[in-house]
């Protein structure tokens, strides 16, 4: 019964390592899983047997959590220098997974979103606010300025810790530090180990950058523990005074650092991908931009959105959820064999061994999305029953799937919703898709124009309160 599993050729003693781009690994293996088939073996240097499923029935299967578990691969245990045992690099038998999991997740429930809300929705106006002042034929560098939102957004709903990302022609020195590490744990993987050995300087570099984050985000808790709680409703206060419902205990100072890092890489490079690639699909889908402008202009009747409002965005969270099919900006995840066990009845597994799921190719599987899965079409969400969630994965998988969805999906509905609400958005660089890789997937040089839209509510000054003085000027 057992079958074999296929492998691409090889090269001698670097096995399969010629075939992945080191600039885009994920790109790579979704050429070879379309080669390969739905399960395929790679060998790398140091690093045999890697095994990669893509397909409907074997990703279904690997995701029964009786018989396997997150598994802390080679790209999550190298952020593990500056993210530790915090919740997305810890193993689950770790204790600190447990506890940090109990105490946080009553920050992420959709009810914790109304909290949030207003933080959300200031910096959201800073992005529409610094768009409404461009000359006509500026462009707008889509990636770099969604990543300031969401930067600016984590930072204010986590810590009210301001990055001022709009403020700033460069990057914050803390996404220097934090792009230059994630950059340098993807490169160690590539090399080979004797070259690690040799790379002095950038190892340098690297604590460098690990000693600033720490030192950044150590000054931050501690300001909180001597000022004490003022009210503030953030995840900082949340984990300061949280309890674990199973021990009783609270997070050390040392694992609040590691989550405080965790939540800054995973809420702002994914989320920012994701609405950047939005943008990019409105771009290309007139049809589909008109009906989310339909229905942004009947929704959003205020200068900024309610928390109410974000929610009957139905169409917009469409589009994000056909988006993320597409485009998944966390683009692959590991899961280990809890004992001997046969993958879909007829892999054999041996405990330990592990599979890595490549989503973009899950989530192209003609069997569970039809024959045009390429085409970008949110209406496939619009019924819930309908969507064959066992083949659409962006958000992980089980009690180890992302804890901050509610968190990104309140966010990018609340961000899109407005852009599309203030301005037209127009292709005048005919930008081609070009997929830039580090731990996430974004669009890689996007530009765009935007054209402040005649109708929108306060378009000509977008301060919130500015409209009733012209008003009452009139
Ligand atoms: C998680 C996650 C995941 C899983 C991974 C593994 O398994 O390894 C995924 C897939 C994801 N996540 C995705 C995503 C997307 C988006 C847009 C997001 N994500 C967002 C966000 C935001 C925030 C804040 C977050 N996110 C966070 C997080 C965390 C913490 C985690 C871990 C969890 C546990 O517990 O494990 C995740 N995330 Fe996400």
């Amino acid at each position: 019964k057992e079958t074999m599993i296929p492998q691409p050729k090889t090269f001698g003693p670097l096995g399969n390592l010629p075939l992945v781009d080191t600039k885009a690994p994920v790109q790579s293996l979704m050429k070879l899983a379309e080669e390969q088939g739905p399960i395929f073996r790679m060998d790398l240097p140091g690093r045999p047997n890697n095994l990669y499923i893509s397909g409907r029935e074997l990703v279904e299967d690997a995701c029964d959590e009786s018989r396997f578990e997150k598994n802390v691969w080679a790209p999550l245990q190298k952020v593990r220098s500056f993210s530790g045992d915090g919740l997305f690099t810890s193993w689950t038998e770790e204790p600190n997974w447990r506890k940090a999991h109990n105490i946080l997740m009553p920050s992420f429930s959709q009810r914790a979103m109304i909290g949030y809300h207003d933080m959300m929705v200031d910096i959201a106006m800073q992005l529409v606010q610094k768009w409404a002042r461009l000359n006509p034929d500026e462009f707008v560098d889509v990636p770099e300025d969604m990543t300031r939102l969401t930067l600016d957004t984590i930072g204010l709903c986590g810590f009210h810790y301001r990055f001022n990302s709009f403020y700033r022609e460069s990057n914050h020195p803390f996404v220097e530090a934090m792009t230059r590490s994630l950059d340098e744990s993807m490169s160690q993987l590539q090399r080979l180990g004797v070259h690690n050995k040799i790379m002095v300087g950038k190892k340098a570099q690297m604590q460098r950058d690990i000693d600033y984050m720490f030192s950044l985000v150590d000054k931050i808790v501690k300001e909180r523990r001597e000022r004490g709680d003022q009210g503030e409703n953030d995840l900082l206060n949340n984990m300061l005074s949280g309890e674990d419902s199973d021990s009783g205990e609270s997070l050390s100072d040392e694992n609040i650092r590691y989550q405080i890092i965790t939540f800054l890489i995973a809420g702002h490079e994914t989320t920012s991908g994701l609405l950047s690639f939005a943008l990019y699909f409105l771009l290309h889908n007139p049809d589909k931009l008109k009906k989310a402008q339909e229905e942004v202009d009947r929704v959003l009747t205020d200068a900024a959105p309610t928390y109410k409002q974000v929610r009957e965005m139905k169409y917009i969270r469409m589009i994000l959820n056909e988006t993320l099919r597409l485009w998944p900006t966390a683009p692959a995840f590991s899961l280990r064999a809890k004992e001997d066990t046969l993958l879909a009845g007829r892999y054999p597994m041996a405990k330990g061994e592990a599979v890595n799921v490549l989503i973009p190719v899950l989530h192209r599987d003609r069997s569970a999305w039809g024959d045009e899965v390429e085409a970008f079409r949110p209406e496939r969400f619009e019924d819930p029953s309908q969507v064959p969630n066992d083949a659409y994965k962006p958000f992980g998988n089980g009690q180890r799937a992302c804890i901050g969805q509610q968190f990104a999906m309140h966010e990018a509905t609340l961000v899109l919703g407005t852009l599309l609400r203030y301005f037209d958005i127009v292709d005048g660089a005919n930008y081609e898709l070009k997929i830039k890789e580090t731990l996430t997937l974004k669009p890689d040089g996007f530009t765009m124009q935007v054209r402040p839209r005649a109708n929108a509510p306060m378009a000509a000054s977008p301060f919130p309160g500015s409209g009733t003085a012209v008003a009452e000027a009139e």
